[in-house]
């Protein structure tokens, strides 16, 4: 398989969902998920690689070499943001589709039947910006998050996780392949190894990270005729609560705590209508529980005074909370072996974005690699990465994947 195929391949699938500029839009069991998933399936297909669908939607390429031994599994999710960017996961999807197919030829032409198979993972909603949490259908299979429950959860229209899966369909029954051990490449969604000018991160570490659910009840009224003493509006509040959410940061040295509101919806939403009820989610992340842990508290005590002040009701619930996550030494030593055979300027690296292969982490060990980001941005159409980088990010995961299958 050739740098140009891989490329043809990702800039195709880099047109399903495409946005105006330039980015996708392909969120969690849409029609342009639909898509992505039907060119994923054929992939497979042309290629005689069994595909398993299972209960949370995760999509499966099998290679079996071995009847009955376990799955080394690489690659990563197809869903996007909202306006999101190209790259963040299909790039790790595509690059493991592309390195499995050199494994597969590696082995033949070798001779020798290696003592794992090697299966190629679609994770169901990674990025969780239609169904909340993110990192979802890894968190299923690795028995993280109750399946059951997930199946249950809706979008802001009322649509469950099953529904869609179901209207797509990909709600599947098909059994899930032991896995023995993971590996992703993603884009690193930061600006480190294109300051370093550095080619390759060995992940070494993930943030600790959660989110609060925060839910404002405030009157609705007319916003003419009511006078301003009688009014109790959960949009002013709710303000005064995104600007809590990002001022708490200047508690804590620079940088030490990450945190935004990035979703907000308004009940009803009129011009002339004063607001009822504000539903917002802050998003909380740090190298140090402790520090997240503080800012919570101190959030959660500034909203109940905040509360009082406006007269109004405000809930506050902590879901998708995230432990700190370091990977095994010896996936990081072998991404800095490859890295080191290729060529590649590699570094050991933390991730403040949250990753399939966090949850896997939980279960088998698991390797994680990135390669440059240009400008560090990501979650945005901008988001960008070279086709040299890609290429050799295809490169080094191929190379991973062979010792993985060889154990
Ligand atoms: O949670 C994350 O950071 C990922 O992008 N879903
Ligand atoms: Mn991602
Ligand atoms: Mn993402
Ligand atoms: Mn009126």
């Amino acid at each position: 398989m050739s740098a140009e195929s891989f490329l043809k391949d990702f800039h195709h699938v880099a047109t399903i969902g495409a946005t105006a500029n330039h980015g996708v839009d392909r969120q969690a069991a849409t029609a342009e998920d639909a898509r992505t998933r039907a060119w994923f399936a054929g992939f497979a297909a042309d290629r005689g690689w069994e595909v398993r669908v299972d209960g949370i939607g995760n999509m499966f390429a099998l290679l079996t070499w071995r009847p009955g031994a376990p799955f080394v599994l690489i690659g990563s999710h197809l869903d996007s943001q909202p306006l999101g960017g190209r790259f963040d996961g299909a790039y790790g999807v595509i690059a493991a589709l592309h390195a499995a197919q050199r494994v597969d030829r590696r082995i033949l032409e070798s001779g020798m039947l290696p003592p794992f198979n090697l299966a190629v993972v679609n994770w169901f909603n990674e990025e969780g910006g239609r169904f909340a949490p993110s990192i979802m259908g890894s968190s299923v299979f690795a028995g993280l998050m109750d399946q059951e429950k997930m199946l249950d959860v809706a979008d802001l229209q009322g649509t469950t996780v099953r529904q869609a899966l179901e209207g797509i369909g990909y709600l599947g029954t098909d059994e899930r392949p032991e896995p023995v051990s993971y590996a992703e490449i993603h884009i690193e969604q930061g600006r480190i190894l294109e300051r370093e000018g550095l080619r390759l991160g060995a992940v070494e570490s993930s943030w600790y990270t959660q989110k609060l659910d925060i839910e404002v009840l405030g009157e609705q009224s007319h916003t003419g005729a009511t006078a301003m003493a009688d009014r109790h509006d959960a949009l002013v509040a709710a303000s005064k609560v995104v600007l809590m959410v990002h001022d708490v940061t200047k508690d804590f040295e620079e940088e030490a705590l990450v945190s935004s509101v990035g979703q907000l919806t308004l009940e009803p939403n009129s011009p002339i209508v004063v607001a009822r009820r504000v539903h917002l989610v802050a998003d909380l992340r740090s190298g140090s529980p402790e520090i997240v842990q503080a800012a919570r508290d101190k959030l959660l005590k500034d909203i109940a005074a905040l509360a009082k002040e406006h007269d109004i009701r405000i809930n506050v619930r902590d879901f998708d909370i995230r432990p700190v996550q370091h990977f095994p030494e010896a996936g990081i030593e072998l991404t800095e072996k490859v890295a080191a055979n290729l060529g590649l300027g590699v570094r050991r690296i933390r991730t403040m974005a949250g990753h399939d292969s966090v949850a896997m982490n939980r279960i088998v060990p698991a390797l994680m690699m990135f390669i440059p980001s240009v400008d560090g941005v990501s979650h945005c159409e901008r988001e960008f990465s070279t086709d040299a980088d890609m290429v050799a990010g295809v490169d080094a995961l191929t190379e991973v994947a062979l010792e993985l299958v060889n154990g």
